[in-house]
């Protein structure tokens, strides 16, 4: 998926390719999980990613949550129309690393930035990094609601969250 992200940066490979190589990432990792972790092979980190409420566009989302499962995350999937209080609970439970949001809608993306409030009401704040994207998404928006990275596609997100992380 490396070679993939490089090749989809460089225009080389395009949404569908990625999307059909993350489709084949994920089969190999129901394979590949149960090895791993009886390895004792440390995740990168756990991502907990949704779309905001009110929103339903998941294809951008679920290829971000491939590209960092491919990458060594663990990847917690919420889905679409995923509410506040929902992320909260979510990055509680799974002690998430990072949050990951995407809204594709105008009109849902002030539910980032409820979520990162959400988040910080919970007590939370200091123990997850928050990134969102999606096409309205811009870095100046991500610095507005005090988010922690914006990313413009996939690879771009699993560079940043590494950043980020380390
Ligand atoms: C496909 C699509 C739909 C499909 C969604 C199917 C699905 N299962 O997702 C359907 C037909 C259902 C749909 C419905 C609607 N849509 Co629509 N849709 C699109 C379209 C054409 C493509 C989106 C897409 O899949 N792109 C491909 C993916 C791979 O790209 P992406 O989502 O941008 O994701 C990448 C990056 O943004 C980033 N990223 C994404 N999420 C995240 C998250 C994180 C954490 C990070 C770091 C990065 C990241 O990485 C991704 C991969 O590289 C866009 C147009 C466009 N140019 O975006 C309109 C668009 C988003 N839709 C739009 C609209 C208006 C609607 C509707 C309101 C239409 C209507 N009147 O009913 C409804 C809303 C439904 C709802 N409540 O959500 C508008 C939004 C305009 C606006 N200013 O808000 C757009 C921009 C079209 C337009 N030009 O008018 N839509």
């Amino acid at each position: 998926m490396d070679i993939v992200g490089k090749r989809f940066k460089t225009f080389e490979m395009f949404i569908p390719e990625v999307l059909r190589s993350a489709k084949s990432m994920h089969s190999a990792m129901e394979i590949l999980r149960p090895m791993l972790i009886a390895t004792g092979v440390k995740t990168a980190g756990t991502l907990v990613i949704g779309t905001v409420q009110g929103d339903l566009h998941d294809v951008g989302k679920n290829l971000v949550g491939m590209i960092f499962e491919g990458a060594g995350f663990s990847v917690v999937d919420l889905g679409v129309d995923v509410k506040p209080q929902t992320f909260v609970e979510a990055v509680s439970e799974h002690q998430a690393s990072i949050l990951g949001m995407s809204a594709l809608l105008t009109t849902t993306m002030p539910k980032m930035a409820e979520t990162v409030m959400a988040i910080q009401a919970a007590g939370l704040r200091d123990q997850v990094k928050i990134m969102v994207g999606g096409v309205p998404a811009t870095p100046e928006f991500a610095e507005s609601i005090r988010a922690d990275a914006y990313a413009a596609n996939a690879t771009s997100a699993v560079e940043k969250a590494k950043a980020i992380l380390s």
